[in-house]
C-alpha cells in the first residue's frame, strides 16, 4: 500500500524521484565530523549545534524509524519569482523560497498519511532541520556523491532540493505486489570516473580535494550565508555573482542532458562571468540602484518568500558592492559613496570605490 502511495505523491506534487531510508547514523558522520574539525563551516554555527541529532536522529523524537525522501528538481523554475532579477543569481533562487513551498508539499503529504496512519509520527524537513539530507538521500538512492560534493542522478543530474518526512512508520515489510521492501533500495554507484571539471572551474579554489569542500571559501557561503563581508582575496573571484553560484553544478556532465532537453543553451551557465546585453546591463544598473538606496527594512519586505529574503538587506547590499566593484558600475559611484556612513560597509564602500577609480600611469 505504501509504495503506491508513494507514486500517487510523486505524480501529484510533481517530484522528480522519491523513496525511502531507514533512518540510522548516516554512514558519512565521520566525514561531517571531520569537516566541523577543520573549521570549514565558517560561521555557520548551527551545523555544530546539529550534530548530536545527525549522528542519532531518533533524538529529534524517540519513535522515529524511517524516511521518506524526495529530489524536487529546480531548473527550470517549478515555482519561478514574479520578479526576474537581472543580476546573476544561482538557479535555486529563481524560485521562490523552497523552504516554504517544497515544505507545504510535505505537509500535503502528511495529511494523507496521517489519514491512513493516525498513530504515527511525521516529520516534514527541507534543508533547515538537524539531518544530513544528501547522506540521507543517497542512502534512498536519489543520486551519488558528486566530487563538488552534490547528490547527482545519472538521470536528473543534481539541480534539485532534496526534501524529507521522517515517520515512526516502518518500510521493512513487503507487500505482495511488491518485489523489495522499499528500504532495500540499492544507492546508485559514483559516476564522477577520472572526471575533474568541477574542482578545476570553481573560481575560488573552494573545493579543496574530490568531496571536500571549505565552506567558507564558497561564493554560495560568501554571497548568502556570511554575516561579515568577504576577505580581499577573495572579492574578485566571485566577479559578478549577486546571489549563491552554480559553476560546479552547471559544468557537470550530468547537467549537459537537463540543458539539452530543456533546450536551454548551457554557454551562459557555464560561463565565469555571464553575458549581459545593453538592455540587461541598463536593468542590471536600476536593479543595483534601488537596493543600494533602499533600507534594510524595505529589502527585507521586497524579497519576502524569495530566496534572497536569506540575506538580508546588509547581505544585498554587501553583495552589490562586490559586482559593482568587479564589474567596475561606475555610473552608481554616488550611490556607493552614500553608504560609507555604514560601519559594517565602510572598508567595502572604500575598497568598490577603488575599483571604480581608473588608474592613470
Ligand atoms: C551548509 C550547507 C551549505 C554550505 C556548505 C555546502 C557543503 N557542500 O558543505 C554552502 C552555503 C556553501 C552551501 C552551498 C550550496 N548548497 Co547547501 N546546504 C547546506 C546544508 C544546510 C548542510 C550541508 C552540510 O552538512 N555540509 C557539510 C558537508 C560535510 O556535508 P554535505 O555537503 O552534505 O556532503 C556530504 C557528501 O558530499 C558526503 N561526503 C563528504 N565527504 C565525502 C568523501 C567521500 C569519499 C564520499 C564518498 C562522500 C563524502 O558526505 C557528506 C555528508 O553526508 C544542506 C541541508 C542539509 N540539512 O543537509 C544544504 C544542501 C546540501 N544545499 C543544497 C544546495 C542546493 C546548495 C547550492 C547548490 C546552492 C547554490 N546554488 O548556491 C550550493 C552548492 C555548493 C556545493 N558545491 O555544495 C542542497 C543540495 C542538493 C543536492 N542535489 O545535493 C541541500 C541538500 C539543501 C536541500 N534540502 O536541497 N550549502
Ligand atoms: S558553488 Fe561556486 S564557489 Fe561554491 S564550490 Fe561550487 S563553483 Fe565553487
Ligand atoms: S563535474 Fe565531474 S567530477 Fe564534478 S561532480 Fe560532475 S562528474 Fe563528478
Amino acid at each position: 500500500m505504501i509504495q503506491s502511495l508513494l507514486e500517487q505523491f510523486k505524480v501529484d506534487f510533481s517530484f522528480d524521484q522519491i523513496s525511502t531510508a531507514k533512518l540510522e547514523t548516516p554512514i558519512t558522520i565521520d566525514f561531517y565530523e571531520k569537516w566541523l574539525k577543520q573549521n570549514y563551516h565558517g560561521e555557520m554555527t548551527y551545523l555544530e549545534t546539529h550534530l548530536p541529532a545527525k549522528k542519532s536522529p531518533q533524538l529529534i523524537h524517540q519513535n522515529l524509524i524511517s524516511a521518506i525522501t524526495v529530489a524536487q528538481s529546480y531548473f527550470p523554475a517549478p515555482e519561478p519569482t514574479i520578479e526576474k532579477y537581472p543580476a546573476r543569481i544561482a538557479m535555486y533562487a529563481q524560485n521562490n523560497d523552497y523552504h516554504f513551498w517544497l515544505k507545504e508539499k510535505l505537509q500535503k503529504m502528511i495529511l494523507a498519511l496521517q489519514e491512513k496512519f493516525p498513530n504515527e509520527v511525521f516529520l516534514a524537513y527541507t534543508d533547515s532541520g538537524p539531518i544530513l539530507e544528501r547522506d540521507l538521500a543517497q542512502k534512498s538512492g536519489l543520486g551519488w556523491f558528486g566530487k563538488n560534493t552534490c547528490l547527482i542522478h545519472p538521470k536528473h543530474g543534481s539541480l534539485f532540493f532534496i526534501a524529507e518526512i521522517l515517520t515512526s512508520l516502518s518500510f521493512e515489510m513487503k507487500t505482495e505486489n511488491e518485489k523489495h521492501p522499499p528500504s532495500q533500495i540499492e544507492p546508485i554507484p559514483d559516476f564522477c570516473g577520472t572526471c575533474t571539471k568541477c574542482i578545476e572551474i570553481c573560481p575560488t579554489n573552494a573545493i579543496k580535494e574530490p568531496h571536500v569542500l571549505k565552506a567558507d571559501e564558497c561564493i554560495s557561503y560568501l554571497t548568502i550565508e556570511a554575516k561579515t563581508v568577504p576577505p580581499l582575496h577573495l572579492r574578485s573571484k566571485i566577479s559578478d555573482w549577486f546571489f549563491g553560484c552554480d559553476l560546479c553544478q552547471t559544468i557537470c556532465p550530468w547537467n549537459q542532458k537537463i540543458f539539452r532537453q530543456k533546450q536551454i543553451p548551457a554557454q551562459n551557465e557555464t560561463s565565469t562571468e555571464s553575458f549581459l546585453n545593453t538592455q540587461n546591463q541598463t536593468e542590471q544598473i536600476e536593479f543595483f540602484r534601488q537596493i543600494l538606496t533602499s533600507s534594510n527594512k524595505q529589502i527585507q519586505k521586497r524579497f519576502f518568500r524569495t530566496a534572497l529574503f536569506r540575506a538580508g538587506g546588509f547581505g544585498l547590499k554587501k553583495n552589490a558592492l562586490i559586482v559593482i566593484g568587479n564589474k567596475k558600475i561606475s555610473e552608481l559611484k554616488n550611490e556607493v559613496s552614500n553608504l560609507s556612513t555604514d560601519p559594517k560597509l565602510r572598508e567595502l564602500v572604500d575598497w568598490c570605490l577603488a575599483q571604480l577609480t581608473p588608474i592613470h600611469n
